[in-house]
């Protein structure tokens, strides 16, 4: 850490894919860098409290291995052999590429491919206009929020929740398939408030992670579970009297069908399902129908699981039965994103689109690059690709088929990053990108309620361009002359802010946030739901959920549940795979982020796996041995850590380390499946059937 006094400190957000989406106060020094970071404690969210990773930024903006300038490959692919040029020579390499690959095969064989390594919208989404105005292959989101989103709206119609600082008024908090003390400390914070009041906290995974071990009533179930443990909760309230049958009959379609599809769901059907006992399962029933201010905090780790999007709803529906919303505390939460209200179509040039192009699901970026068909939709096959703000050869699934393509002789790569990472890594053309503190953009915090500003600081390093910056060279190299591939990032705000109707960004300035709560009442649905006859739905109509999202079926409706319920159709154990896998976030990395900081590098150490001792014990497997994990898709080396928090029979590798940390080189989405999820797609990133051993 660098010891000079700060020169001043100044407003910022923290641009990572993480749902606080923390205010920062970050330190000036007199050379030009950046200092300490710290959560901002006027901020009534971040309440001064922000990771440890972040807190270190410094390593991450300084470090030494910083893209600085344009590169092109100059050997075989993905060997490491580059020769710098300039961006003159970058951008006119790539516009003639793209212009080839549009007059030879069409303009939907280019696709450029992005997510929220920035979650600043005018760097993320401003790639959509490029693809626009030329009429490129869409990109069907699904790799993180595809399962939650549609599990959460099927019940309450909107994406949007009671405000989560309103966990310090609840008597009982549920943290429900989030590792928060990992992936977003603040909820940590917020909970810990109501827990000094007296609230208890639950937590439901799949291990005893950190979260768990801060609660006082943890429930371990097996992955994939969590819809019978939700509707067995159900049966309880119902057979204890313990149900909110007026708030029901008011807000809810519940009807005679429903509560007898719950007669057949009882505790010990689902401690058959879950591994749960029944005592466990009446307890957290009695708990939650007896607490009226009970906050579900229900997070993104259940739905990665082939029934996630049913087993989100199913739990969603557990305070429709209390009644948990009428009481402040209580209520539920998943994400605000459907509640900003802005209007993007100058940043995405949603005017300018060009023809009906297909939308690719990003998930599937490995059948797609190999040339699978349904996954093209019968259409020509992918020549080209810029991906900004995501390293899918790390994190994308089915990693033999990702690294395949992507290594495709006739694939032209154009990576723009900050680092050197394992996609760059496979690139024609790397372009340097610049990081929050170097460019100009706004934030939407999901996990909350606030819109923030963060303002170019510091000085960029080397010939680093921010992405807003590249989308328009490019377009402007490949003849397009609207106006909005020549403003600013700053002017890009500022219209997007006039457009929806906010706060002039100079005001926004003074703050660094816009605040777009809604009244409590609203946040609650204390005036109806968000579907037509006002009624939370027990019976979710997902074509409805499809409609109002632009969701695409990825399974036949028909298959669907009729009711919230448990659905079986993760992937099964069997004979050779008897072991289920969950690949849960790490507390030092960030997805693939941070896995090139010091300090992140020196908590995380080598890639491991959590195996139950009983499990361990059987296979003749110590603590430190190497072993051997996989399944039909490809296996990973891992070193063993033997741990007594998880169900027999499943293993947790935590954090999603470089290929190239594994002994042998492949990572752990070797294992994952990039088969779309039903209803709408997405990977089921924690529903994994592997085998183990003992590596030779
Ligand atoms: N430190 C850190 N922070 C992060 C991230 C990171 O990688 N590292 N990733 C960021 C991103 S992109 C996102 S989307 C969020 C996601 O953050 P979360 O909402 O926390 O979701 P996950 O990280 O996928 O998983 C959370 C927990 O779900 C558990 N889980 C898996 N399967 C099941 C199941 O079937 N039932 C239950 N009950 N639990 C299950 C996992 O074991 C894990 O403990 O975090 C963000 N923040
Ligand atoms: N096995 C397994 N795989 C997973 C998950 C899991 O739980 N298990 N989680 C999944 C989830 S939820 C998600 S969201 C995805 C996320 O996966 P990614 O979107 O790939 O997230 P990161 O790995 O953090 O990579 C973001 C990249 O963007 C770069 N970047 C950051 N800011 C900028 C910028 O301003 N400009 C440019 N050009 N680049 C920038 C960073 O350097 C980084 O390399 O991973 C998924 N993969
Ligand atoms: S990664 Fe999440 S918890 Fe950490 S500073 Fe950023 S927003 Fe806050
Ligand atoms: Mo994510």
């Amino acid at each position: 850490m660098n010891a000079q006094a700060p020169i001043r400190t100044i407003r910022s957000v923290c641009p990572h894919d993480c749902p606080s989406v923390c205010a920062l106060d970050v330190d000036l020094l007199a050379d030009g860098t950046v200092g300490r970071v710290r959560g901002a404690k006027d901020d009534p969210y971040t309440a001064g409290v922000i990771c440890e990773k972040v807190a270190r930024y410094a390593e991450r903006i300084h470090h030494p291995d910083r893209l600085l300038h344009p590169m092109r490959r100059a050997g075989p692919k993905g060997e490491g052999q580059w020769q710098r040029i300039s961006w003159d020579e970058a951008l006119d390499e790539i516009a003639s590429k793209f212009l080839a690959v549009e007059q030879t095969h069409g303009a939907e064989s280019v696709w450029p491919y992005f997510y929220a390594g920035t979650m600043g919208h005018v760097q993320r989404d401003g790639i959509e206009r490029l693809r626009a105005v030329r009429g490129y292959s869409h990109q069907y989101d699904t790799i993180c929020t595809g399962l939650s989103w549609p599990g959460y709206i099927a019940g309450t119609g909107l994406l949007g929740g009671v405000n989560p600082e309103q966990m310090a008024e609840a008597d009982c908090v549920v943290i429900w398939g989030t590792n928060a003390v990992h992936t977003q400390v603040n909820v940590m914070t917020h909970a810990m408030r109501g827990k000094r009041r007296g609230a208890k906290i639950v937590v439901i995974d799949i291990y005893r992670n950190a979260t768990m071990e801060q609660a006082d009533m943890g429930l371990v179930l097996r992955p994939g579970t969590d819809g019978a443990l939700a509707v067995a909760v159900m049966h309880v309230l119902l057979r204890d009297g313990l149900a909110d049958r007026e708030y029901m009959s008011k807000f809810t379609d519940f009807s005679p069908e429903f509560e007898s599809h719950l007669q057949t769901r009882d505790p010990q059907w689902a401690a058959d399902i879950t591994g749960l006992s029944v005592a466990e399962i009446e307890a957290f029933a009695h708990l939650v129908g007896k607490t009226k201010r009970t906050f579900f905090r229900l997070g993104y780790g259940f739905s990665r699981q082939r029934n996630g999007a049913t087993a989100v709803h199913a739990a969603l529906c557990i305070p429709a039965m209390t009644g948990a919303w009428q009481h402040r505390g209580g209520g539920a939460f998943h994400s605000n994103s459907g509640t900003w209200g802005l209007d993007k179509s100058q940043l995405e040039g949603t005017g300018l689109q060009k023809g009906q192009p297909r939308a690719l699901d990003m998930s599937e970026i490995g059948p797609v690059l190999t040339g699978d068909s349904k996954a093209l939709q019968g259409g020509k096959p992918v020549y080209a690709m810029i991906v900004q703000n995501t390293n899918p050869a790390t994190v994308a699934p089915d990693q033999t088929l990702v690294r395949r393509g992507l290594l495709r002789e006739d694939l032209f790569l154009v990576v723009h990053e900050q680092f050197m990472t394992e996609t760059a890594e496979l690139a024609d053309i790397v372009l340097p990108a610049t990081m929050f503190l170097e460019h100009n953009d706004y934030y939407t915090r999901g996990g909350h309620t606030r819109v923030l500003y963060g303002p170019a600081v510091v000085e960029r390093p080397g010939e680093a361009w921010s992405n807003h910056e590249v989308i328009n060279a490019i377009a402007q190299r490949l003849g397009q002359t609207e106006a909005t591939f020549a403003a600013t990032d700053r002017d890009v705000v500022a219209d997007t802010f006039a457009r929806s109707g906010f706060p002039a960004l100079e005001e926004v300035e003074q703050t660094g946030y816009v605040d777009k709560e809604r009244p409590d009442g609203v946040a609650r649905f204390a005036h109806g739901f968000a579907w037509p006859d006002g009624r939370f739905r027990f019976k979710p109509d997902w074509q409805a959920v499809a409609d109002k999202k632009g969701y695409r079926w990825s399974c036949n409706p028909a298959i669907m549940p009729r009711f919230a319920d448990h659905w079986d159709v993760t992937e099964k154990t069997d004979a050779e795979h008897p072991f289920k896998l969950a690949t849960s976030p790490a507390r030092a990395f960030l997805n693939s982020s941070f896995n090139q900081t010091p300090g992140s590098l020196k908590r995380e150490g080598e890639p491991s796996v959590f195996i139950r001792i009983e499990d361990a014990v059987r296979l003749g497997i110590v603590e430190g041995d190497a072993v051997i994990v996989g399944n039909r898709r490809g296996s990973v080396e891992l070193t063993a850590r033997l741990h007594n928090g998880l169900a027999q029979g499943v293993l947790i590798a935590e954090g999603l380390h470089r290929n190239k940390a594994h002994r042998g080189g492949r990572g752990i989405n070797m294992l994952t499946s990039a088969e779309p999820a039903p209803p709408f797609g997405g990977a089921a990133f924690h529903d994994a059937a592997v085998w183990i051993r003992k590596a030779l």
